[in-house]
């Protein structure tokens, strides 16, 4: 009888009616091969292969540039299911209106079968994916970032165990554009898109949407997370998970260069986006990162703010709308203080020195393995065991550098009310309005919000020794529209105290937000800060604090009856320690 996978294939064949069938092995001879293809296309330009060995440049089609979060459905059987924060389609009406975009949407191209794992093989966590994609482009991003082909067809060995996805860029048209997530089957449709966010499956919609809403099932977690491994000057690791929204510097955090490296603090990369989270048989919460690869954004990073990801992208790359030198060289904003002669910008025009020359979305993908930082442990089946979480946002104003919560469910309170404010720059209406993220998932949670937060919740009741929870805020500005902190590398000093807090160590002050570290209690040797710039960045303003609750207040309003309980009375108790 064939299995699961060979009618799945079979019958997604019927349908979109490929001119071949191709089954990625994952080989070096068949990458090589795909690459000389997509030469001959035009699909991939060849770059400079004396400064950026084996490396590729693709121009997508300029409407299809970033992940479309209109377009993004979660198809679950009742709308109250997907909750206030997903698009919703009823999954018939999702398959109705989709079947016909894919009929004979492959004829004249190939279909690739492209199976991957998300994890190490031999990890308790890993799961096998299976995307059908008639992209080349997505095939060559797909083995960068998964552990992909025969590797991953013998770890399925037959069972019926797989995430099935299928995806077709199909005509680009931005009108027609979907990507479906059938949530109680954990399946995929997408169309009409070629940007990673929309078309490796593997990443937002397989390792955070599907996998968050099993997990939810199974009692683990899919997080959009960071994970990093910090060396103590006794030689101990510590781990950290962070969750930041888009543009806090999530990559640049989870690769920075430690500052105290002479006082022996050393610190490693686990994973740059996405973590999964069970509990341990220690009562500990352990993580691993389901990726292989960065699909980071190019523009801003440089040999300042990364210089781990400038050594990771020199070999095996894909650089996707960035710019190119005459002589094959990418380029992006603030790659180099002065931009190269005569560049070619993102749109295959001459650049014109006004606008941008690689698109602000920019991206490379590019091998974890190569990243000079990347831990020993990386690839451990077990995960890493975490000691602290942290969670970000952009607030110029307001939140203090970092504050630690009182327990789990004042965490989860915390991670709740996360956001960025708007920027006069960024968007049209008000300034200073904060979009909410929670946990930074909002773009990214399979199920309703208010079920995930009681999920986080009860994560608890599993961990006799949870991970610390911590608030951090990069961006506080003083009344001048100046930094008040220098960011990058010397984020490492925060990391330092929320560690030695999860360890009982370091000094804190009790505030009605959570605990502030305490006067002398952040290491800041060797770093020039002012006295009045540290007490601004540590100071919780009561007014604006009763503001933001307030705010939070009618935010929570969103979640109706599935609000957890346990939530409201920590917005409550918030309430009366602010007076
Ligand atoms: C990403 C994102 O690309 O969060 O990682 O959008
Ligand atoms: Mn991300």
């Amino acid at each position: 009888m064939a299995s699961k996978l060979e009618t799945w294939v079979d019958e997604c064949a019927r349908l979109t009616k490929p001119d071949s069938i191709y089954w990625c092995d994952g080989s070096e001879e068949e990458i090589e091969r795909l690459n000389g293809e997509m030469i001959d296309a035009g699909i991939f330009q060849r770059l400079n292969d004396d400064v950026y060995r084996n490396c590729h440049l693709h121009r997508s089609d300029p409407r299809d540039v970033a992940r479309t979060e209109h377009s993004t459905f979660i198809c679950s059987d009742k709308e109250e299911e997907a909750g206030p924060t997903n698009n919703w389609k009823h999954p018939d009406e999702a398959r109705a209106m989709l079947k016909p975009m894919y009929d004979g949407v492959m004829k004249g191209r190939t279909m690739y079968v492209v199976p991957y794992a998300l994890g190490p093989l031999d990890s308790p966590l890993s799961r096998v994916g299976v995307q059908l994609t008639d992209s080349p482009y997505v095939v060559a991003n797909l083995r960068i970032m998964t552990r992909m082909g025969k590797a991953a067809l013998d770890k399925l060995n037959g069972s019926d165990d797989f995430e099935p996805g299928l995806h077709s860029t199909g005509d680009l048209n931005p009108e027609n554009r979907y990507i479906c997530h059938f949530t109680s089957e954990g399946v995929v449709w997408s169309v009409n898109s070629g940007y990673g966010g929309n078309a490796l499956l593997s990443k937002k919609c397989f390792a955070l949407r599907i996998a968050s809403a099993r997990a939810k099932r199974d009692g683990w977690m899919a997080e959009h997370m960071l994970i990093l491994e910090l060396e103590m000057p006794d030689g101990s690791l510590k781990y950290v998970a962070g969750a930041f929204p888009s543009a806090c510097g999530k990559t640049n955090l989870a690769m920075l260069i430690s500052p105290l490296e002479n006082l022996g603090y050393k610190v490693r990369t686990v994973g740059d986006d996405i973590a999964w989270l069970r509990p341990g048989a220690d009562g500990r919460l352990w993580a691993i990162n389901p990726e292989t690869g960065f699909f980071g954004v190019a523009p801003g990073t440089n040999e300042q703010t990364n210089p781990n990801a400038m050594r990771t992208l020199e070999e095996n790359s894909i650089f996707t709308n960035v710019a190119v030198t005459p002589d094959g060289v990418p380029w992006w904003e603030d790659k180099t203080d002065v931009p190269p002669d005569n560049l070619t910008d993102w749109l295959g025009n001459s650049w014109d020195g006004e606008n941008p020359a690689a698109h602000p979305n920019a991206r490379y993908t590019t091998p974890a393995s190569q990243c000079p930082s990347i831990s020993p442990r990386w690839e451990d089946p077990d995960g890493v065991p975490i000691d602290v979480i942290l969670f970000g946002g952009r607030r110029a104003s307001l939140a203090p550098l970092v504050y630690e919560s009182f327990d789990w469910d004042h965490g989860v309170y915390m991670a709740s009310t996360i956001g960025s404010e708007t920027t006069a720059a960024q968007q049209s209406g008000a300034v200073g309005v904060i979009r909410r993220d929670p946990m930074a998932m909002l773009p990214f949670c399979g199920y309703h919000m208010g079920d995930y937060f009681t999920h986080w919740l009860e994560m608890k009741d599993q961990l006799t020794q949870p991970p610390k929870i911590f608030c951090v805020n990069w961006f506080r500005k003083d009344a001048g529209g100046n930094w008040l902190w220098p960011g990058f590398g010397e984020n490492l000093r925060v990391l330092l105290w929320a560690v030695e807090r999860s360890e009982g160590r370091s000094g804190a002050d009790e505030t009605p937000i959570g605990f502030l570290p305490s006067e002398n209690a952040l290491n800041l040797d060797g770093l020039k800060i002012e006295k009045t710039a540290l007490r601004e960045l540590l100071n919780v303003n009561r007014d604006d604090w009763q503001a933001e609750a307030e705010q939070v207040g009618e935010f929570y309003t969103r979640f109706g009856g599935r609000l957890p309980e346990r939530m409201a009375k920590q917005l409550k108790a918030l309430n009366k320690r602010l007076g």
